[in-house]
């Protein structure tokens, strides 16, 4: 069922099939990844990594040695930083992609602090600072799909969610993680409106959370987040919509029963707990086949679980990922 109230606003630009790059894949197996990406992929063949998407970079690499030329291990060129930080969806400050960088300046990001509780041995408040200190930000190329068709190539800074879960000693019970963002209407405009079910919520189940893949960034490019991306404290769970990414973390709760997600609450039929990006299963108003990357011409097809199938699949076993979209 087609929920109006919530409809969100899809250019129909955006959701055109375009079965012609289907095939790309295979072609960008053949694109030269530049010299860097070759010895990266050299030096983790000769290692036995097969993690393609850590980037040998580390976190500390600064903003201005970041020229445009680095690729993910797909050979994908990553996305500006001009087209990261001004064209975002963030629904507390507006429904509008652009001008949130202008709306969510003033956010207060620190002193900032993210409650961790629920079924842990160790339940405890950090402050930002203080997860930075104890998890150093290391640098993630990651794909990031948007469920309404879009796409970017994002160089994060951040650290493994795992970390932050064995800190706090889940106990046997805990099964999923429920995060909630920032819910303070004085500073975000768009909450303002009771049309959305504020606070922003998301959820894992403990397994997907501790996948080595699952972040939680504090920069990209080489800077701090800005508001705009979900500073201070963002998720990044690249195999998944990129609704599930939460941004503005204050609260990450351990439980037994699945929490409840946002688009979920707001149109189940249309977003699933799961959300794993997969072009076999169309949302109801659109097909899932195809992607534009911001900043490239052409729709190109996407790729089952976003090209992380190889880190992820196993997650699945046996689960119907229509049933369990
Ligand atoms: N708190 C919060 N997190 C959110 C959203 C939001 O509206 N509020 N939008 C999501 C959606 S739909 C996407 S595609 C990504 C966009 O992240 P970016 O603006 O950093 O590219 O953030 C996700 N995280
Ligand atoms: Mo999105």
């Amino acid at each position: 069922m087609l929920n109006h109230k919530y409809d969100r606003d899809i250019p129909s630009a955006e959701i055109t099939r375009e079965s012609d790059y289907l095939s790309r894949r295979r072609f960008l197996k053949n694109l030269s990844i530049g010299a860097a990406g070759a010895a990266f992929l050299a030096a983790c063949r000769s290692s036995g990594v097969t993690q393609p998407a850590l980037d040998a970079t580390p976190g500390s690499t600064p903003a201005a040695a970041y020229t445009g030329g680095q690729r993910d291990e797909l050979g994908r060129a990553i996305t500006s930083e001009q087209s990261i930080t001004t064209f975002n969806n963030y629904y507390e400050f507006s429904t509008n992609k652009d001008g949130i960088g202008e709306l969510s300046r003033n956010l207060v990001t620190s002193p900032w602090q993210v409650e961790v509780g629920g079924l842990v041995h160790q339940p405890r408040t950090f402050d930002v600072d203080e997860l930075i200190r104890l998890f150093p930000p290391e640098e993630r190329i990651y794909r990031m799909r948007c469920v309404e068709g879009w796409s970017m190539i994002i160089p994060w800074q951040g650290f493994q969610l795992s970390k932050l879960i064995d800190a706090v000693e889940p106990m046997t019970s805990a099964r999923y993680i429920h995060f909630v963002a920032l819910h303070d209407p004085v500073q975000m405009p768009g909450q303002e409106s009771d049309y959305f079910p504020w606070p922003y919520e998301e959820g894992l189940r403990l397994d997907e959370a501790r996948n080595e893949l699952t972040l939680l960034s504090t920069g990209l490019y080489g800077r701090p987040l800005s508001p705009q991306n979900g500073a201070p404290i963002r998720l990044v769970v690249p195999w998944k919509y990129g609704y599930k990414s939460i941004k503005a973390i204050v609260k990450i709760e351990f439980r037994e029963e699945q929490p409840a997600t946002f688009w979920n609450t707001i149109a189940p039929d249309e977003y699933g707990f799961y959300s794993n990006v997969n072009p076999a299963v169309d949302h109801p108003r659109w097909s899932q086949n195809t992607e534009r990357i911001i900043g490239q011409p052409v729709r190109i097809a996407t790729l089952p679980f976003n090209g992380y199938g190889d880190q992820v699949r196993s997650l699945y076993e046996g689960m119907d990922l229509k049933e369990n979209h």
